[in-house]
């Protein structure tokens, strides 16, 4: 298994796929993704435009849809839910399907889509991802950050830092073997650092300073934990995990 890391889906290649591609947003989109199913969602579908979404999920009856949209922290006027994952309880979302639209995370996942496996991690979900890993043995696997328009964000990486360095204490494999780029290399220094304040990360994470803005502390909280849900947010169908 080769791994590589890209901190923004700006930065990730077009000219080729790989076997299996994993998207991050640990603020808050995939962990709201990865909440979604675990808690008995029908699925998530995943939209870049609003408008879209809308035209899409009206087929749907509005008790077997939810609709949640996202921009630059808040709700969108008119949506079901915004971006929380602690929206996401099983009363609400149980047996429903979640057409998402965020501003980062459901870009990185369409950056994506055409790979062969198609997963969503955060943290809270970071040991299922692994197992997969370790079950299937892809022979390339990218990582790739949601960033936040289009630049670095520290807590993605951290959390690609998580996986592979679960992935290294897990296999034979070292730092050096797994690493495909040098991306991965820093990722788990990254991690190696935080593990125990994770977090403390997101509080120095210039998209965790935004949410806190917005009073989102429990949030942070929900995401920072590690390993608390045994679900893998994977593609069925092309935007549909
Ligand atoms: O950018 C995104 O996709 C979102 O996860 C951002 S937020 O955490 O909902 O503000």
């Amino acid at each position: 298994m080769k791994l590589f890391i890209f901190h923004t889906p700006e930065l990730t290649p077009t000219d080729k796929v790989p076997e299996c591609a994993i998207a991050v947003d640990v603020l808050r989109a995939t962990t709201t993704m990865a909440t979604v199913l675990a808690a008995g969602g029908e699925a998530v579908q995943v939209f870049s435009d609003l408008d879209q979404l809308l035209a899409v999920s009206e087929k749907w009856s509005s008790e077997k849809r939810l609709r949640a949209g996202e921009r630059g922290g808040s709700k969108v006027p008119g949506f079901d839910l915004g971006n929380s994952p602690l929206d996401c309880t099983p009363e609400v979302v149980q047996g429903r399907r979640l057409f998402i639209s965020t501003t980062n995370g459901t870009r990185a996942l369409q950056r994506i889509q055409d790979a062969k496996a198609v997963l969503a991690a955060a943290f809270v979900n970071r040991a299922a991802v692994v197992q997969y890993l370790l079950e299937k043995q892809p022979e390339t696997v990218w990582i790739v950050g949601s960033g936040w328009e289009g630049s670095f964000s520290l807590e993605d990486t951290a959390c690609a830092g998580a996986i592979a360095h679960s992935v290294v204490q897990q296999t034979k494999l070292s730092q050096d073997e797994l690493a495909g780029n040098d991306e991965v290399i820093s990722a788990i220094a990254l991690y190696s650092q935080w593990q125990d304040n994770l977090l403390g990360l997101l509080h120095l994470a210039s998209h965790g300073k935004r949410l806190l803005r917005l009073n989102c502390d429990e949030d942070l909280k929900y995401c920072s934990q590690t390993d608390i849900l045994d679900v893998l947010p994977i593609q069925q169908e092309q935007g549909v995990l």
